[in-house]
């Protein structure tokens, strides 16, 4: 089968420029700092680069708040230093992508300090307002980062909606105006050669038709906006109106970020019609961890089980199959790191052979793999022991509002489970090297370098042929060359259902089967599969083949 579009064999590589390579000793990555380093990630082999927000903004959720969707923020670069780099990526064969933030802006954005200004400023139907209800906000939803989702403007007497921070108030949809704004906006960046865009919490942009109150479960002192606000009433009116406006008149990629967003709704807006979004980042994968009060969101210490994985992952390749295509990742810079989340981190061996062995799990999936800035060398979660050295809001305020406000935690638990999912963990300095800040800075870095940086870095990994980097650069490789990880069917190996320790499934067109075994656990086991004689081991993460013998972690993958 023929690949439908031009990226459907294609890996992408994420960036956050902040924490990538400072250039000009201010502790802070820049843009030529990833210019420096692009030789780098050709050699791993990706073909998309895709940078978190580069845009004007105070940085009050890194860059997430944009003051001006046109200009470059300042200390990461200017124009030409991103014209430099969009050639250096194109002039080596590879695309870029880039963040798109159309949910909210900053409240520095000019559109929003018109807007507050008064009630009939040409403006004000840019964002959402709305007057208090007895002397409070409008309705009990709460953001994402903690807190209400409204704030009172004095100016007007009103109070605007703001799913994250106060600092980043949310676009009103509703107003064409705002729309092709936008639709400009997303024009002139193509005009600049950008190949496609990561649409942030895209599902958000409509909102329901009445702003009521949501129901309050266990401890919650406001109601989750992600039960009420995803996939809104005009989501799928809003995208096809974008994709005629922008996307159908460019060469494009685009993914949007959906969380809340099952395979039924993923069908329609990633239909391989095209009439919407190419992908979608669905979030059904992170949240198997979790605990049973509803108010703790994200905040926990338990481990993902493997039969809770594999029935997510085994629904979503089934579930897209021939209809709509799937984005595959394990980490970004909003979730912790892989090889400490879902393989194991305690030793050396077992960091290498799990991390090999999650990559081997992710990448023989049916849809597009995502690699997150560190991930190809098994970076870890820092594991911050005090608050203090926390720099992300969402965790800050998280700890504030379970800890000192609700008194649902007490402040050691939270700092634990902090230290398994913060942020922070995926923001640490990508570690380059043994020397000072893991050669990522010659400055004081923003967000402070995880100390295992002299045994975990890219100049250790590249002398290394059994590194994980190499194990990755073969993944990518075997992605381009091998049509069957794109378009071949996706099959639980037979009575895998009930493993609680191995995931192993097939893929297999006309001329091609993959058979591919991951151990998930630490032990030794015995399974039996049925492998052809003259099947070929494809890639693994030990020297042998053990046959029946399955080892701690072990990935292996058969041809035939
Ligand atoms: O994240 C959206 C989102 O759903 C997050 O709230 C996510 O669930 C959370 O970070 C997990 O802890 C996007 C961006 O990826 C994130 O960095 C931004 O802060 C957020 O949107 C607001 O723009």
């Amino acid at each position: 089968m023929e690949n439908k579009h031009w990226w459907n064999n294609s890996v992408v590589y994420q960036i956050y420029p902040k924490s990538f390579q400072d250039s000009n000793g201010d502790g802070v990555g820049d843009l030529r700092g990833i210019i420096n380093r692009l030789d780098y990630l050709k050699k791993l082999g990706v073909d998309i680069i895709w940078l978190n927000p580069i845009y004007k903004s105070p940085q009050v959720d890194n860059g997430y708040d944009i003051s001006d969707y046109q200009a470059i923020n300042p200390t990461l670069g200017n124009m030409a230093d991103f014209q430099e780099l969009i050639d250096g990526i194109h002039h080596r064969g590879m695309k870029l992508v880039m963040d798109l933030v159309v949910n909210h802006t900053s409240d520095q954005h000019k559109w929003f300090e018109e807007s507050r200004k008064s009630k009939d400023n040409p403006y004000r139907d840019y964002y959402i307002w709305r007057d208090g209800k007895n002397g409070k906000e409008p309705n009990n939803w709460g953001s994402y980062f903690s807190g209400p989702a409204w704030k009172y403007d004095p100016e007007t007497d009103q109070y605007y909606l703001h799913l994250f921070a106060p600092q980043q108030p949310d676009l009103n949809w509703e107003n064409p105006n705002v729309r092709h704004s936008v639709y400009d906006m997303m024009n002139w960046w193509a005009a600049k050669g950008v190949d496609g865009f990561r649409m942030d919490v895209i599902n958000l942009i409509s909102k329901p038709k009445e702003l009521t109150d949501g129901p309050l479960t266990g401890d919650e002192k406001y109601a989750n906006v992600e039960k009420l606000v995803p996939n809104g009433p005009r989501m799928h009116e809003f995208l096809q109106e974008m994709n005629r406006n922008v996307m159908s008149k460019h060469k494009m990629i685009t993914v949007g970020e959906m969380p809340g967003t099952t395979p039924e709704q993923a069908k329609a807006y990633a239909n391989l019609d095209n009439k919407e979004l190419n992908m979608i980042f669905q979030f059904e994968h992170m949240g198997l961890d979790g605990n049973s009060n509803p108010a703790l969101g994200k905040w926990n210490d338990q481990k993902t089980k493997l039969a809770d994985l594999r029935a997510n992952f085994t629904k979503w390749q089934k579930g897209l199959m021939g209809t709509a295509w799937n984005s595959l990742y394990w980490n970004n810079h909003d979730q912790p790191r892989v090889v400490s989340r879902f393989g194991d981190d305690s030793n050396e061996e077992n960091r290498v052979k799990s991390a090999k062995m999650l990559a081997t799990m992710l990448h023989f999936q049916q849809g597009t793999p995502y690699i997150y800035e560190g991930e190809e060398i098994g970076m870890t979660n820092v594991y911050f022991d005090k608050l203090e050295d926390y720099v992300d809001l969402e965790s800050i305020n998280a700890y504030h509002q379970l800890v000192d406000d609700q008194h649902l935690l007490d402040g050691k638990t939270m700092l634990k489970y902090l230290s398994m999912h913060s942020r922070d963990n995926a923001r640490t300095p990508m570690q380059w090297d043994d020397s000072k800040n893991a050669g990522f800075s010659t400055g004081t870095p923003w967000e402070k370098v995880n100390p295992n940086y002299s045994t975990i870095n890219v100049e250790k990994a590249l002398t290394d042929q059994n590194s994980i980097f190499y194990y990755y650069q073969k993944l990518i490789k075997l992605r381009h060359e091998l049509p069957v990880i794109t378009n071949g069917d996706f099959q639980l190996v037979a009575g895998n259902e009930d493993d609680p320790a191995v995931f192993a499934y097939r893929r297999q067109n006309a001329d091609t089967t993959l058979l591919v075994i991951t151990n998930y656990t630490d032990q030794t086991l015995q399974r039996h599969y049925d492998v052809p004689d003259g099947a070929k081991l494809l890639i693994t993460n030990y020297a042998d083949d053990a046959g029946e013998t399955i080892r701690p972690y072990e990935a292996k993958v058969y041809q035939y």
